[in-house]
């Protein structure tokens, strides 16, 4: 089987609805075929800049117009970034991402900071990630030439229900970011959330987005709804783990070489679901007991898991970005 880019959403809509097993089984001989499914990249998240956040997205805590426990922090010093880094490879990451409460990246101070940050990063020999919300093709470009690795940015849903998730930017503003990531060279992050209320009609139509594109992303974060309270979607429903397997398994059927992330929700899960996830194709978890803002598993638990699993962390620098990029 060839990687294609061209899906149909009655195809994709096929395979997802598969009966559960033969999906996981399906999935699982796609991710053999092309990845070492005994690997799962460890990835840390750290944010940078959090809360006071212009944007209404209905599920983030972060949002300034919601009433949450999040304390809002300026941006951290670069010394104090690059700290958490190295504790975070010695810890057994290779991939190192930053997020910021922002809009849009403006071209101040604190650009010139990130950009720093994204060197020191770079040099350490971690893969490096940024989610700064909307770029330029400039900004790209100067994030590039720093060294950064990756850029985060998710369609978090399909197009159609996007509206009822974010009135303060449209999904063509998320897709020409996008662009502007891929038009640097960079290599592209993007995913989405489930158990905000959406249907698999728009889990489908955003998994048919992102298998869409002319490159695929090379990295596929699923998330699972973290509710905070305040937020406008704070009492959306447990998302059950076979919508998971289900979301991770059609990813990567349709993406075979993609990252897929196992993301947000950890903490609610056990580890006999997670490995149903991993099974079905997830090949990436974020470590580390705080997400940006919200809990995840504690550090010795992951490692437990790992050795129960018997999973290996993957090295830095593989896979279908490596290829396209460090060439
Ligand atoms: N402000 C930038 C942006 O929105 O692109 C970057 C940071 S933002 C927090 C990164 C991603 O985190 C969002 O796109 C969303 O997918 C995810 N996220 C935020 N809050 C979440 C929650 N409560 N549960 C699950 N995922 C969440
Ligand atoms: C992604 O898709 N999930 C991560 C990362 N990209 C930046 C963030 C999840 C955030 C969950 C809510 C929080 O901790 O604030
Ligand atoms: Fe702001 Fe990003 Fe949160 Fe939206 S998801 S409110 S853009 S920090």
């Amino acid at each position: 089987m060839e990687i294609r880019n061209d899906w149909t959403k009655e195809e994709i809509n096929e395979i997802f609805n598969k009966p559960v097993m033969d999906l996981i089984y399906e999935a699982a001989t796609v991710h053999r075929k092309y990845n070492e499914a005994s690997e799962v990249q460890v990835c840390t998240l750290l944010s940078i800049k959090t809360g006071g956040c212009p944007e209404d997205c209905s599920y983030c805590p972060q949002a300034a117009r919601y009433h949450t426990d999040v304390k809002v922090h300026k941006l951290l010093d670069v010394d104090m970034v690059l700290d958490k880094a190295m504790q975070a490879k010695n810890n057994g990451s290779t991939r190192f991402c930053m997020g910021a409460a922002w809009r849009e990246v403006r071209d101040n101070r604190d650009f010139d900071k990130v950009i720093e940050m994204v060197s020191g990063v770079n040099a350490m020999g971690l893969e490096v990630c940024c989610t700064l919300g909307m770029l330029t093709e400039d900004q790209a470009q100067r994030l590039k030439d720093a060294g950064l690795y990756a850029y985060n940015h998710n369609l978090d849903t399909s197009e159609e229900k996007y509206e009822d998730i974010i009135t303060t930017r449209t999904y063509d503003d998320r897709l020409d970011t996008i662009d502007n990531v891929r038009n640097a060279k960079i290599s592209v992050c993007s995913g989405g959330i489930i158990g905000m209320g959406e249907t698999n009609e728009d889990r489908i139509g955003m998994l048919h987005t992102l298998a869409t594109m002319t490159e695929h992303p090379e990295s596929v974060p699923v998330n699972a709804l973290v509710p905070v309270p305040g937020t406008p979607l704070e009492d959306q429903e447990k998302v059950s783990v076979w919508d998971m397997v289900r979301m991770i398994a059609t990813a990567r059927i349709i993406m075979p070489k993609a990252m897929v992330r196992l993301s947000a929700g950890r903490v609610r899960m056990s580890v006999e679901e997670q490995a149903l996830c991993f099974l079905a194709g997830a090949n990436s978890i974020f470590a580390g007991d705080e997400l940006l803002t919200t809990p995840n598993p504690e550090v010795d638990a992951d490692k437990e898991m790992f050795q129960v699993l018997n999973l290996k962390p993957r090295a830095s620098f593989k896979g279908a970005a490596a290829e396209k990029y460090m060439a």
